[in-house]
């Protein structure tokens, strides 16, 4: 106890200045209290209630006859997504299957100089053929594979695979992504659990899903963002809204087929966080969750949201939980109906006179964007065009549609058919669906209900007709020899890192609209991957999409040495997906976590 006489000895000033400090102290500490206290409401974990009652005590899993076609008992409760395709003729079958042959053989060269060269290892490097571990050392490129091997009916290479599977030890001094050994590994094992039926496989997916749990152990359970197992450590307090909002698909599917609730508590516990911050932790507008976040703190950490880098992922598994479980747990479509809403009005771009429409990061404190864009968001369109038919959101088709055109338009303006890493675009405006792809004449010939306000405008339905193939102005169609580009349109980042996200959404429109031009610009990205990527014993990232036609003969030059396992699991998966009969893991049978892991549809009520 401090006597009096001690006290009146300090200064009045030092003594006025210890108060302050305790105040600050004291506010500080019951202002975390309240936010813990509000985020843990009872109310709030009602749909955790939810989701826990819908694990089954026993698993009712069985392995089926034919996987690939999905559960047969399975009937949605939700609108179908695939367009009912007529049946083929002989020409088009033919052509459909001498692609998906070519992408099967492409597939196979890959995970061939994997297995001659690095098999255990994370990644090959495809020019010098020496390994990597950049993901924990546990074969991310062989567990990243296994779903791709049933997929494509590799039967003989997938079993081959079994033993090195088995091998895999979990507990590493390295500090090693949450987010990436759920979604790669995890989510990897599950999918191929559930179309081969190796038990196996179930086992090591659910010692993976144990030895990251500690990681969840934090004041608002958000993961950390790296984790290492052999040191029981996170690394430190900051992490991103993408690595936290995904991980639901795969622990739910782990509580499913383990039966131990507890990877689903984990996972709804940050839906529960997700849903329940506002402006107090730094959340500006509903919805548009920025992509830094202090998990001790429980507050977002800057206040730019995006749907590319670092934040993608976040709203396309809102949408994916709500298919996962088959409309069972309303809070995943309501949270995603509220970010899709605050996205079209805040971020979505138009650029005059054409269908093209960008996606930029946005700074939701600000209210300002960055003229940029970057490959990862290309996965939206796919997101939007599910999301339209799912949740009864005809205008998000058409948006789908026009971010697609985008991306395929940076992929068939460069040089080498390749899309840039980033990209910068021009002068936009904001997306209005009034006026979105209208010409300059157009424009004017609206005038009058554009300026009059007692005129309505007109029905949404007459200004995007059903036919969308022809939406292009004349300028934008273009073949290779003449590539008319937009001014101001320019790569930034020129890398084509292998990525997936284009082929995802062309493979999904393709399914929900059967409009074949999906399939043709696909086709026209695999033979740029063919030709600029190929390496004698894999697929390289490339260095420059735009390099001078001159450089055509050492294409070596332009490549890097690297090949991220996603090649194998997503950007060939789709493509063989986009050349498959369309029943070949149909999107009414199969929900994919966002590494190209189909995981099974079922009833859950
Ligand atoms: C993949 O690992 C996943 O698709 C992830 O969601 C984001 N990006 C890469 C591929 O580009």
């Amino acid at each position: 106890m401090l006597q009096p006489s001690f006290l009146s000895r300090i200064p009045r000033r030092w003594r006025l200045v210890m108060i302050v400090i305790t105040c600050t102290i004291l506010v500080l500490q019951l202002s975390q209290n309240i936010l813990i206290n509000s985020f843990n409401k009872p109310e709030r974990l009602k749909e955790t209630d939810d989701i826990i009652a819908l694990i089954p005590n026993q698993t009712t899993f069985q392995r089926l006859k034919k996987p690939l076609l999905g559960d047969p008992d399975f009937t949605s409760s939700l609108p179908q997504l695939q367009y009912t395709f007529k049946p083929e003729n002989s020409t088009e079958k033919s052509k459909r299957e001498s692609r998906k042959q070519s992408v099967k053989k492409a597939f196979l060269h890959a995970w061939n100089g994997y297995n001659n060269h690095a098999l255990g290892f994370d990644e090959i490097a495809p020019l010098s053929n020496r390994t990597k571990n950049t993901f924990g050392g546990w074969g991310a490129t062989l567990v990243d594979s296994l779903s791709t091997l049933l997929v494509m009916e590799l039967n003989n290479e997938f079993t081959a695979a079994l033993p090195e599977v088995a091998k895999i030890k979990m507990v590493v001094d390295q500090n090693v992504s949450v987010f990436e050994t759920t979604i790669r590994y995890i989510g990897g094992l599950l999918s191929a659990y559930e179309l081969s039926g190796e038990k196996a496989l179930l086992v090591k997916a659910d010692q993976f899903g144990e030895m990251i749990l500690p990681a969840f152990d934090t004041p608002f359970g958000l993961p950390y963002h790296t984790w290492n197992s052999a040191k029981q450590k996170g690394t430190n307090n900051h992490t991103l809204v993408a690595d936290v909002g995904t991980v639901q698909l795969e622990l739910i599917t782990l509580s499913f087929h383990t039966r131990k609730p507890i990877y689903a508590e984990k996972a709804q516990k940050i839906t529960e966080f997700l849903d329940s911050v506002g402006y107090a932790h730094g959340l500006f507008i509903p919805g548009l969750y920025p992509s830094g976040i202090n998990l001790y703190k429980g507050r977002f950490t800057d206040a730019v949201c995006t749907f590319g880098a670092m934040g993608d992922s976040v709203f396309e598994y809102f949408l994916k939980e709500h298919v996962l479980l088959d409309g069972s747990v309303r809070q995943y479509s309501r949270m995603y109906i509220e970010a899709i809403d605050n996205m079209k009005i805040h971020m979505l771009q138009q650029l005059p006179g054409t269908s093209l429409l960008f996606l930029p990061p946005f700074d939701t404190r600000k209210k300002t964007f960055k003229k940029s864009m970057d490959h990862l968001t290309c996965f939206a369109p796919g997101m939007l065009a599910m999301g339209a038919t799912l949740l009864d959101r005809p205008e998000d088709m058409i948006i789908a549609k026009g971010l697609l055109e985008t991306c395929v338009y940076m992929y068939r303006t460069s040089s080498t058919g390749l899309c840039p890493e980033t990209w910068l675009f021009p002068a936009t405006e904001p997306y209005n669906p009034l006026t979105y792809s209208l010409s300059d004449e157009e424009m004017a010939g609206s005038h009058e209900w554009w300026y009059n306000t007692q005129l309505p405008p007109p029905p949404l339905k007459e200004k995007f007709p059903a036919k969308q193939t022809d939406i292009f102005p004349d300028i934008f169609k273009f073949n290779s020899s003449s590539k008319n580009t937009i001014e101001g349109l320019m790569a930034t980042d020129r890398r084509y890192l292998l990525r997936p996200e284009t082929v995802e959404s062309l493979y999904i429109l393709y399914r929900m609209t059967g409009d074949t031009k999906y399939q043709e610009y696909g086709w026209e990205i695999f033979e740029a991957i063919e030709k600029w990527c190929k390496t004698p014993s894999a697929y390289a990232s490339i260095r420059n999409v735009n390099i001078l036609e001159i450089y055509e003969q050492n294409i070596q030059d332009n490549q890097l040495d690297s090949m991220e396992s996603f090649l194998l699991a997503e950007t060939f998966k789709y493509l063989y997906l986009l050349f498959s009969p369309t029943d070949h893991i149909s999107l009414d049978k199969f929900v994919f976590n966002t590494e190209a892991h189909p995981f099974m549809r079922r009833s859950w009520a």
